[in-house]
C-alpha cells in the first residue's frame, strides 16, 4: 500500500488538483486519492486538519502534509528523481520554472473567464481582451517550446515535465471553449487529451454531481 494520499477537489472543476495528479499518474506513482467536493457546507471542517488554508491539492506522504500544487510537484520531484520531475539541462529547468511560475501566479483572467469545466463544451465565447491576451501570451509560449522541442518528443520540453501537468487544466480550458489555436498548439492540445489519465479524469469529473456555480459560464456569441 502507497504511503501516498492525494487529496484532491471535484474532477470537473478543480483545475489546481489535476495538476499534481496527472503528473503523478504520467510517472506510475502508486497513490491514494481523497475526493473532496468543494463550496460544500461540510469543504471547510473534512479540509481543516490539512492545515492548508481549506484548499485543495494537499499530499499526505504518510504522515507529512504538502500543499499548494507548486509545492507538491517539487516536492515528489524532490523525492523521486528519476522521474525527472524538471527537464535535465539546467537552462530548460529555469526556462520550464517560469513557465510554471507564470501559470501559478498569473493568468487570473483565465481562471475567472474560462474556469475549468470538464463537462463544458461551448463555442464562440465571448472573450475580454485581457482573456485574449492571456491566451495569445499561453499559446506563444507552447509554440515557443514545441518548435524548440519538436524532435526530442510530444511535449513542451520535448519529454514530459512538470510544465505539461501545470499547462494541462489550460488545455482543458481552451477544449471546452472552443479556442481556436494555431497547428502547433492543436497539436500539443490533441496530445495531451489523448493520454488516458486526462481521458479518466474528465469521465470521473462529467459523472459528478455537484454544481459550482461560479464556475458555469454560459455568455456565448451567437452566430450571425
Ligand atoms: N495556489 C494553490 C491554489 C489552490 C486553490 O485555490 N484550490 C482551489 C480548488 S482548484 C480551492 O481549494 N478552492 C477552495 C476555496 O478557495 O475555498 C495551489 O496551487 O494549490
Amino acid at each position: 500500500m502507497s504511503d501516498l494520499t492525494l487529496i484532491i477537489g471535484n474532477k470537473n472543476y478543480s483545475s489546481w488538483s489535476l495538476r499534481p495528479w496527472f503528473w503523478m499518474k504520467q510517472m506510475g506513482l502508486s497513490f491514494e486519492e481523497k475526493r473532496i467536493p468543494l463550496f460544500t457546507e461540510q469543504t471547510d471542517a473534512q479540509l481543516e486538519q490539512y492545515y492548508s488554508n481549506y484548499k485543495v491539492p494537499v499530499l499526505l506522504d504518510d504522515e507529512f502534509i504538502v500543499w499548494d500544487s507548486m509545492a507538491i510537484l517539487e516536492y515528489l520531484a524532490e523525492k523521486y528523481p528519476q522521474h525527472n520531475g524538471w527537464p535535465e539541462s539546467f537552462e530548460d529547468r529555469a526556462m520550464a520554472r517560469s513557465m510554471c511560475a507564470e501559470m501559478h501566479s498569473g493568468f487570473t483572467t483565465i481562471r475567472n473567464e474560462l474556469p475549468m469545466n470538464c463537462r463544458k463544451i461551448l463555442s464562440l465565447i465571448q472573450l475580454s481582451k485581457e482573456a485574449s491576451e492571456d491566451i495569445d501570451r499561453i499559446t506563444s509560449l507552447w509554440r515557443y517550446f514545441r518548435k524548440r522541442y519538436m524532435h526530442e518528443g510530444p511535449w513542451l520540453f520535448g519529454q514530459f515535465s512538470i510544465a505539461d501537468a501545470v499547462y494541462a487544466p489550460i488545455v482543458l480550458r481552451f477544449k471546452s471553449y472552443g479556442i481556436s489555436l494555431g497547428k502547433i498548439e492543436q497539436e500539443y492540445l490533441e496530445h495531451v487529451l489523448s493520454q488516458e489519465a486526462i481521458i479518466k479524469w474528465c469521465e470521473a469529473g462529467k459523472k459528478e454531481s455537484e454544481i459550482i456555480l461560479m464556475n458555469e459560464i454560459t455568455h456565448t456569441f451567437s452566430k450571425i
